[in-house]
């Protein structure tokens, strides 16, 4: 195999290539591409700190669709680490093939890695869960070929440490580099959290803070380049630990001159804390409402239904009076929702309160991500669509509870044309303060996610109609998948479409439920092995007499 790694008096130097998949394709919105940058990863920056740490060359590239990736990314690299959502997944199998062929070990790290690792490791040689430096330092050591299967690689649980701002800044400019207008800066105080929702990936995962006092160097550091900044938090549910972030927020800002947007849960916005927020800059949340009828303990209320709605939408009001954006998730599909009440429900929030920004997210299984999964595997509701499709708006992979597909999309289509139509951007605009709130909401309805999704589920509930094998597709989950999908994926991976190998265009839908019962029939034989020992005399009984 060729390498580019030379010897130094500290081990072996390589040169390592760090990809960032922010989009799946070339193929940008208006607002994708006045966004994308915006939305770059953390970890691959943190990565490439380690590596240059450890005395590694890095090439760091974060792809926003507007990059050449044949040409950007050097050739003559020993390692390419890439970091992908599952959307991504399919143009990172494309990449990996293709840089496999150059004689590059490859690895993938990032939400797609911790949720298909059983897929991933066909396609790369390396397969990262949990990664902090010793998981790095050990596969940069070995540095092999793993094929056909790759090696799966986690740290027990999550890094205790991160690099500071200023060590990973290097990235961070490049990357806002290519952001033409707004420009938001990555950052996080925090891992896993401490509520259990049986549907999200953290919910297994530990809160813990990642240290306030470098939360507040990093903030003074960012004051010394920016005049004023603004910062994403990427913390899973931003606040936890809420009176020592806003103290460390303070100690850094005093003047408030950062604009802060964080994922917050509705239950940790009370009136008290959004005083503060407002205080420390805060100019945008996003909580997550996702349900009317479950899912209660996100939005501290027990309420149901539509006592639930006049309560959420007094909140987001009140929300709305101190920081000037909000946007509002929901989760569409939900096997408590039935009928044409949870969508009527979500239309008079739309109306009762028009300053949120709705995104509306698809129930989505993303392999292992949740406990919840294995419940739909179980049932046989998981439908294999292609990873390019699942971002929770391109297709809904589990078959709804109380709904028929067609009608269940006659529903989405009406909400989201009634969320989106003329009057509800309108309104919008109007309760919305500031030019950059203002600007963005209604950039978005036209963009991608209001007008653009109009059209994309219109798409596909005409052709539950009128295309036979999307139709079996939905129904049956068969393996054939329907030619529309076929060609969206060509569209979307563009000239690398020819890289992406046969294997990687459908996947074992049902992966995690199988690895979960085959091990617990390995547990399971193993006990009765145990059992069976403990039942056979000891090998030094005494021989009668
Ligand atoms: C912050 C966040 C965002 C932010 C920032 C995204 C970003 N670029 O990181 C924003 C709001 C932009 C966002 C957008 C989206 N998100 Co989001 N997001 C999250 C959230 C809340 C936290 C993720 C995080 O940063 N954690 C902190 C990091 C340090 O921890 P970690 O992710 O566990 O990473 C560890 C390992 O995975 C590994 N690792 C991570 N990356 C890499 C990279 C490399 C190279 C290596 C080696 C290792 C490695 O190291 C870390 C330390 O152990 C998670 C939910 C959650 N609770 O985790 C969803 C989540 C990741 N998002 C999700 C989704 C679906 C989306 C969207 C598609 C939603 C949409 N329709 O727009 C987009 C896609 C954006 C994109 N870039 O493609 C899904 C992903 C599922 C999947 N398998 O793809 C999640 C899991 C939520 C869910 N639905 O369950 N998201
Ligand atoms: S509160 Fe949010 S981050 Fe925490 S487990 Fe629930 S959904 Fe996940």
């Amino acid at each position: 195999m060729r390498s580019c790694t030379t010897a130094t008096p500290h081990g072996t130097r390589r040169t390592i290539g760090i990809l960032d998949l922010v989009t799946k394709s070339p193929r940008n919105s208006l607002y994708g591409r006045l966004m994308n940058a915006n939305l770059a990863s953390i970890m691959p920056q943190v990565l490439g700190v380690w590596c240059e740490e450890a005395g590694h060359r890095v090439h760091y590239l974060c792809y926003t669709g507007t990059e050449n990736l044949l040409e950007e990314l050097p050739r003559e690299l020993d390692v390419l680490f890439i970091g992908a959502f599952t959307q991504a997944a399919q143009l990172a199998y494309a990449l990996s093939n293709l840089f496999r062929q150059r004689g590059v070990i490859t690895a993938l790290g990032g939400p797609h890695a911790r949720c298909y690792p059983e897929d991933a490791q066909r396609h790369f040689d390396y397969v990262l869960g949990f990664t902090d430096r010793a998981v790095v330092r050990e596969l940069l050591e070995e540095c092999a070929p793993h094929r056909p299967t790759g090696r799966a690689m986690s740290a027990a649980r999550q890094p205790a440490e991160m690099p500071s701002l200023a060590a990973r800044w290097k990235f961070v400019e490049a990357t806002l580099a290519k952001a033409p207008s707004i420009k938001i800066v990555p950052m996080i105080g925090s891992l896993g959290c401490p509520y259990t929702c049986s549907f999200c990936i953290d919910s297994t995962v530990d809160y813990q803070p990642l240290g306030f006092s470098q939360l507040t160097e990093d903030l003074r550091f960012l004051l010394k380049k920016i005049r004023r900044p603004i910062v994403a938090w990427h913390d899973p549910n931003f606040g936890v630990r809420f009176d020592d972030y806003m103290e460390a927020i303070e100690a850094a800002d005093p003047a408030a001159t950062i604009r802060h947007i964080a994922e917050s849960s509705l239950s940790l916005l009370s009136e008290p804390h959004l005083v503060r927020l407002r205080k420390n800059g805060f100019q945008a949340l996003l909580p997550g409402i996702e349900s009317w009828y479950d899912l209660g303990n996100k939005s501290k209320t027990r309420l149901r239904g539509m006592d639930k709605v006049p309560q959420v939408s007094e909140h987001v009001n009140m929300i709305l009076r101190y920081v000037p954006y909000i946007q509002t998730n929901f989760v569409l599909g939900l096997d408590c929702d039935e009928g044409t009440e949870p969508f009527e429900l979500t239309k008079r929030f739309v109306d009762l309160a028009p300053g949120a920004f709705p995104a509306y997210s698809l129930l989505s299984a993303f392999g292992r991500a949740a406990p919840l999964n294995l419940q739909y595997q179980r049932a046989g509701r998981v439908i294999p669509f292609p990873f390019t499709f699942l971002n929770n708006n391109h297709a809904m992979n589990v078959r709804p509870a109380n709904y028929r597909w067609e009608e269940f999309y006659d529903h989405l289509v009406d909400l989201t044309a009634y969320s989106f139509s003329g009057r509800a951007i309108a309104r919008r605009l109007a309760a919305t303060g500031g030019v950059i709130p203002r600007w963005l909401n209604v950039l978005r309805a036209v963009s991608s996610e209001g007008w653009g999704r109009i059209k994309y589920h219109r798409t596909i509930r005409r052709l539950l109609d009128t295309d036979r094998d999307v139709k079996s597709f939905f129904e049956a989950g068969t393996d054939r998948l329907p030619a529309f999908y076929q060609g969206r994926i060509q569209r979307d991976l563009g000239d690398l479409h020819q890289f992406l190998p046969t294997t990687g265009l459908m996947h074992d839908h049902n992966a995690y439920l199988k690895s979960v019962e085959s091990g617990a029939a390995v547990a399971q034989l193993q006990r009765g092995r145990q059992r069976a020992r403990a039942a056979e005399p000891p090998a030094t009984a005494p021989t009668p007499m």
